[in-house]
């Protein structure tokens, strides 16, 4: 199970895309870049993380 963090309108819909292209199960959490939410996982805020 993949969990994808970033808003839809950024680079994260290209991951989002190929995850549904695979038919694969994710979990999307739509998160501003440089956002708490992301920088938790990404210390460069960047997106899609
Ligand atoms: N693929 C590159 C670029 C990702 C990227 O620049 N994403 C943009 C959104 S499309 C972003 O997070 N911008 C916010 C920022 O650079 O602070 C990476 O992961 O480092």
């Amino acid at each position: 199970m993949y969990t994808v963090i970033g808003k839809a309108n950024s680079r994260a819909t290209r991951v989002l895309w190929v995850l549904e292209e695979l038919g694969l199960d994710y979990d999307h959490v739509p998160a501003a870049p440089q956002s708490e939410g992301v920088v938790s996982f990404n210390p460069a805020g960047k997106v899609p993380v």
